[in-house]
């Protein structure tokens, strides 16, 4: 029972978009779900995120958080367009093995030096085709487990 609870949250968890504090996501003109302009979610505002000391490290958590493979382009000067409105991170120091951009080191949500000509971009491997895979198997396999006990 406790096991199809938790396998039911994961679904409705997967079927609903629900936004949460430290959310990411790539957008502007020419991007793709693994590539584009950094986006940041806090407190019901989407903002940016500055390229002062933008580098791959900070890039790799940005595409292991959206379960995008390892980064192959950290970019600066808003090469995917310029943000509007709040500017969330500057100075972001992660050392990579972060599971998300938020807990890297950073000058402060909210607090920089920056404009929106200094936005960051973010080009990931991509790798969403395998997860979904696995997902799929997930779902096939889990209530057989339940069955045989
Ligand atoms: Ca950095
Ligand atoms: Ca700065």
């Amino acid at each position: 029972c406790r096991f199809f609870f938790l396998f039911f949250k994961f679904l409705l968890h997967e079927g609903t978009d629900s936004l949460t504090n430290g959310q990411i996501k790539l957008v502007g003109p020419g991007s793709a779900r693994c590539s584009g302009r950094l986006e940041v979610y806090h407190n019901n505002i989407w903002g940016t995120v500055c390229d002062d000391d933008w580098d791959s490290n900070d890039a790799d958590v940005v595409c292991r958080q959206l379960n995008c493979g390892t980064s192959l382009g950290s970019l600066h000067s808003a090469k995917f367009g310029e943000g509007t409105g709040q500017i969330w991170l500057d100075d972001v120091q992660c050392t990579g093995e972060e599971s998300s951009l938020t807990s890297c080191q950073h000058r402060g949500l909210g607090s920089h030096n920056c404009g929106h000509g200094e936005d960051v971009g973010v080009v990931c491997s991509g790798k969403k085709k395998n997860e979904e895979k696995k997902n799929i198997h997930y779902f096939i396999l889990f209530p057989q487990g339940i069955e045989s006990h």
